[in-house]
């Protein structure tokens, strides 16, 4: 189903029923029809803001009427277009349920608007925190978040956005509301909807609230940078620390390539010199002596003071941001297996220039889980060709084309080399189900 104009008739229902004020048109609709990169641009007839899941259920159920496709969208920081209009799709922004309940003190749960940022989840309670940590998180939502399955700096300790989820509240493409909100730890009643809905991308049902689990805060926090020799050293030391540092949180690879970008442009401050670089962050007692430890004799950089690991994090943390100002960058996140990620880490540069011997090529990423971020900015044309050598690499070693950011627009075409015919007709049939009229999200994952 492709989108286009919608009728004056069609905007005046839509007003009266979120008000003449959120339905935007025309240039307002503009940040809404972009990607955090810049690569993907769309266009929106129309761009809903509902404020309540009453008010989403009444607009999903016009646009089925109407036959008119919507993308749902959160904070738009996702970074594959699986949020924005590619195909002349209404906007239907989640910004506005923003209501963030109390704190439920003896489950350590809280039930969140899918607008509310995964900052204000984090800090809904002084003694606890979001499992879920991204560089995104003070424009990131809940309801984005659980949408793409968001994984981020900590998966290695609490699990991706789907471990977090108790349950959710979601409104059907025909309008109906679906609500599953007590926050059971054990409820074996029947399909995990909302644990389906997790990586949906928008495209079963819109998410419109979450219970979430919240886990303890960790405290006594370190952070240390070591300087490594490259990709096989860093995998080494990040298997070493998991089996070694009992409070480990985090352990996140990046090169003197994307260091180097960001201390030319952002101002930021290499902390040591050297061709790779692993972050460990750890808590809880013996965290200082138990990545010293890990560390042994090679170059580190450490932090204790919340000051000073900020200046580690920022490190690692700006780096989405580095491959950006070279130029309007691919992001490829893709994982492998353990035993493969060093290999995928050293050769995935020259497996991008084999396509493009121009391309610059930036990676990072989350160690622990396989997972790598390779930013390409293209010198030749994007026109799939850097895509169908590092995926095709990445298929080559049994991995994934997408870890942690979704398929959406950026993967749709590679799709097949990760999931085979029969899950992808799986995939279709479950969605038939949930949307038989395919008004959402139509151009993301298959139909
Ligand atoms: C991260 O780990 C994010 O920083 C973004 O997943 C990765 O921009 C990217 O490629
Ligand atoms: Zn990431």
């Amino acid at each position: 189903m492709t989108g286009g104009e919608v009728s004056g008739a069609l905007l005046r229902e839509f007003a009266s029923v979120v008000g003449d004020a959120h339905v935007l048109t025309g240039d307002a609709t503009a940040g809404y029809a972009v990607d955090w990169t810049g690569r993907f641009r769309g266009h929106a007839p129309a761009v809903l803001r509902p404020a309540g899941t009453g008010e989403v259920a009444a607009v999903l159920g016009l646009c089925r009427e109407a036959g008119v496709p919507v993308v749902p969208q959160g904070g738009n920081t996702g970074l594959v277009g699986g949020g924005v209009p590619n195909h002349g799709e209404i906007v239907l922004s989640l910004a506005r349920l923003d209501r963030l309940g109390p704190v439920d003190d003896d489950a350590a749960q809280v039930t969140a608007g899918a607008g509310v940022t995964l900052q204000r989840v984090a800090d809904a309670d002084p003694g606890l925190d979001l499992g879920v940590l991204i560089a995104s998180r003070g424009s990131a939502t809940a309801g984005g978040a659980i949408a793409t399955n968001a994984g981020g700096v900590r998966v290695l300790r609490y699990g991706s956005m789907r471990a977090q989820v108790r349950g959710v509240e979601a409104v059907l493409a025909d309008g109906t509301v679906v609500s599953h909100l007590a926050g059971l730890v054990k409820d074996n009643t029947g399909y995990d909807y909302p644990g389906l809905l997790c990586g949906s991308e928008g495209t079963l049902a819109v998410v419109t609230a979450a219970r979430i689990q919240l886990v303890p805060r960790p405290a006594g926090l370190v952070t240390v940078i070591v300087g490594l020799g490259g990709p096989g050293e860093a995998h080494e030391l990040a298997r070493e620390a998991l089996r070694t540092v009992p409070g480990l949180l985090s352990a996140e690879y990046f090169t003197r390539a994307g260091l180097d970008v960001l201390a030319e442009h952002a101002g930021l401050v290499p902390p040591l010199q050297a061709p790779a670089f692993l972050l460990l962050e750890a808590g809880g007692p013996g965290a200082v002596e138990d990545l010293a430890v890990v560390a042994g004799d090679r170059p580190v950089a450490v932090g204790t003071t919340a000051a000073d690991r900020a200046r580690l994090w920022a490190c690692r943390e700006r780096h989405p941001e580095a491959a950006g100002f070279l130029g309007v960058p691919l992001k490829l996140d893709v994982s492998v297996p353990a035993a493969h990620w060093a290999r995928l880490a050293s050769e995935v540069g020259a497996v991008a220039r084999s396509a493009d011997p121009g391309a610059q090529v930036i990676s990072y990423g989350h160690v622990a889980d396989g997972n790598l971020h390779v930013n390409v900015v293209p010198a030749a044309e994007a026109d799939g060709r850097h895509e169908d050598a590092v995926f095709g690499f990445v298929a080559s070693l049994g991995g994934s084309i997408s870890a942690e950011h979704g398929i959406g627009a950026l993967k749709a075409r590679w799709l097949p080399l990760a999931r085979s015919a029969q899950e992808r007709a799986l995939f279709a049939r479950i969605r038939a189900a949930f949307d038989p009229d395919g008004i959402l999200n139509p151009h993301v994952l298959p139909r």
